[in-house]
């Protein structure tokens, strides 16, 4: 709440313009009823028409005014206000940035999206509409009753007694839409994540034959959102009614006493009319109350959203003194680590220690911990107990973005951003020589089919853009990791995808990279048999550690993992030289 008030205030001069061209317009509304009270007591009554062109030309000049008023009114409040949100945005968006990978582990991105969205939307109507209206109202009910109150007090006095009925029937009414308004939203947001899901996993639901329970799911929601709706609909169509009747009502009993003081000879008939106009500015107010509180409620529960947002703290960031190292040698160690998702433990007194320049090969079973390890070099995690060291540094106290900076990966799951191939490869690193780009291409075996295209590496890939195979995406992201000068390098799983040859090409062109520090998780031994050590993981532990020849003097899961994948070749191998 704090940070949108200080927004706001930032904008003080819109508003303020805002506000001011808002009370001049109701002070030259205010003069409306007093010239129709004036035409008829003098003009038509009394046959003054000189007076009824002076009249006429006031009422069209205020006419004129309004609209005037009323636009730049609406400009500098719809203007103010937008400013804010774009500066809240921008806040939220720079907040959720600094966040650490846990964070976005425990939300999904549905929920962030809309607090960026809806939430910033319902703040939106609270402070442009509903600040404008509720002052514009506020100043509409006092004038009005002033002038009430001295045209004819006991008059006035009939009237404000029946505003607190009116009130009361809003507020009741204007429950019930708001509860449906709630369910509305929730609604919405329901039948979007269906479809959202649906369409982004559209492959899935034709490979898997779902078409149809998808449709009906879909329908459901609809159905559904329908039902609401309608409720919504009646909910409305009770609204206005009541309060129609209840201001009428207010109207018959001013204009019946009225009409006794008039016939009396105790008020003009002019008078009158302009008094029955000013009441019409007591019951819009109270009218707008309803809707207020509702848009003002909707944007209570959105701060209360949006603040709880920030008030997420990155669990990992930076400490007090973090320390920064002009250049990396590349010394990764880990020292008696372990770590834990959410209480479970997932690595055990982890013990390694990888020379500048070296390349250590994790091997092991599906969910053995060998991601977990690699994430906290780079501190997308922090370890549980323990120290991960780089050049005898804990990495908790080198400043992360110089630790960040000189540890590049290649993660597990590739994501490419709808963009060009050459911002795709560049992502990470900003501008770079051309001879740096080019080597990481060749290196990464990208320019091999990038050169193909018509376009190069000004091919647009993602949505609408060029469609790329799974191993293609994966040279494209071990491309963006070549091409920042890290002295650590993660690859985990990086070459999956790719076909042995292509695999076989690229650890060449690897090698040739001097000084680097690499971390390899594969799964084919080809991948990781040339490494100075390779670690077999098995769940969270380092089952079996050594060179290729020792593991496989070992005889064990590393050996039983190479019978596994060369005993067909092996096989064809003997039946041939038989
Ligand atoms: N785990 C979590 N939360 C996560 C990631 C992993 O609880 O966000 C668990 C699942 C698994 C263990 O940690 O039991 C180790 O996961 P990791 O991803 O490190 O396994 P892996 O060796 O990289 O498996 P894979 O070969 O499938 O990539
Ligand atoms: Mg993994």
């Amino acid at each position: 709440m704090k940070r949108l008030i200080k927004l706001i205030r930032k904008q003080w001069l819109g508003y303020l313009f805002g506000i001011l061209t808002l009370l001049t317009s109701i002070v030259l509304d205010m003069y409306n009823p007093y010239f129709v009270g004036e035409i008829i007591d003098r003009s038509i009554i009394g046959g003054e028409l000189g007076y009824l062109r002076i009249a006429l030309l006031a009422l069209a000049g205020i006419t004129l005014g309004r609209a005037v008023l009323g636009y730049t009114k609406e400009l500098s409040f719809d203007i103010a206000s937008s400013k804010v949100i774009v500066d809240l945005r921008k806040k939220m968006f720079d907040h959720i940035q600094k966040l650490s990978f846990s964070f976005f582990d425990e939300n999904n991105t549905g929920e962030l999206m809309s607090r960026i969205k809806e939430d910033t939307e319902n703040i939106m109507n609270a402070i442009c509409y509903g600040i404008m209206l509720f002052l514009e109202q506020i100043i509409y009910f006092i004038i009005a009753t002033v002038i009430l109150l001295t045209i004819n007090w006991k008059l006035a006095l009939i009237s404000l007694v029946t505003m607190p009925v009116i009130e009361y029937v809003v507020f009741r009414l204007e429950r019930s839409v708001g509860k449906t308004y709630e369910k509305i939203s929730d609604q919405r947001a329901v039948l979007n994540t269906t479809a959202q899901q649906n369409i982004a996993g559209v492959r899935v639901v034709k490979a898997f034959g779902r078409e149809k329970y998808e449709i009906q799911k879909f329908l459901r929601q609809n159905e559904e959102n329908y039902k609401i709706n309608y409720e919504q609909a009646q909910a409305m169509a009770r609204y206005n009614p009541p309060i129609e009747f209840l201001s009428n009502l207010v109207l018959v009993l001013v204009v019946s006493v009225g009409g006794y003081y008039v016939i009396g000879g105790d008020m003009s008939l002019g008078t009158l009319v302009a008094f029955s106009n000013y009441i019409y500015m007591l019951i819009w107010p109270m009218r707008m109350m309803g809707w207020l509180t509702n848009v003002l409620a909707q944007c209570m529960a959105s701060v209360k959203k949006i603040d709880k947002l920030f008030e997420e703290e990155p669990s990992i960031r930076n400490c007090d003194a973090p320390i920064k190292p002009e250049r990396l040698e590349g010394h990764v160690e880990f020292r008696n680590v372990s770590f834990e998702y959410a209480g479970t433990n997932v690595l055990e007194k982890i013990d390694i220690d990888a020379k500048p320049g070296s390349t250590i090969a994790i091997m092991g079973m599906t969910g053995a911990g060998k991601s977990s390890l690699v994430n906290l070099i780079g501190r997308y995690y922090d370890c549980s107990s323990g120290q991960v060291m780089i050049d005898g540094v804990d990495v908790r106290e080198m400043d992360l973005t110089v630790l960040r900076k000189n540890v590049s990966a290649v993660m597990q799951d590739t994501f490419l951003f709808s963009d060009t191939i050459e911002d795709n490869i560049k992502f990470g690193a900003g501008e770079v020589p051309e001879e740096v780009f080019k080597a990481a291409c060749s290196d990464a075996m990208v320019d091999e089919f990038v050169s193909q295209m018509p376009e190069g590496y000004q091919t647009v890939i993602g949505e609408r853009g060029m469609g790329l195979s799974g191993g293609q995406k994966q040279r494209i992201s071990i491309a963006r990791a070549l091409v920042r000068d890290a002295r650590v390098l993660i690859m985990d799983d990086s070459t999956s995808a790719l076909d042995m040859e292509t695999e076989y090409a690229i650890q060449k062109a690897m090698e040739k990279r001097k000084g680097i520090t690499c971390f390899i998780i594969a799964h084919r031994v080809s991948a990781v048999k040339n490494a100075d050590e390779i670690l077999y993981f098995q769940d969270g532990r380092i089952a079996e550690r050594g060179t290729h020849s020792e593991l496989l003097r070992l005889r064990g899961r590393y050996y039983d993992t190479y019978c596994e994948q060369y005993r067909d070749y092996v096989e064809a191998l003997e039946k041939e030289v038989v």
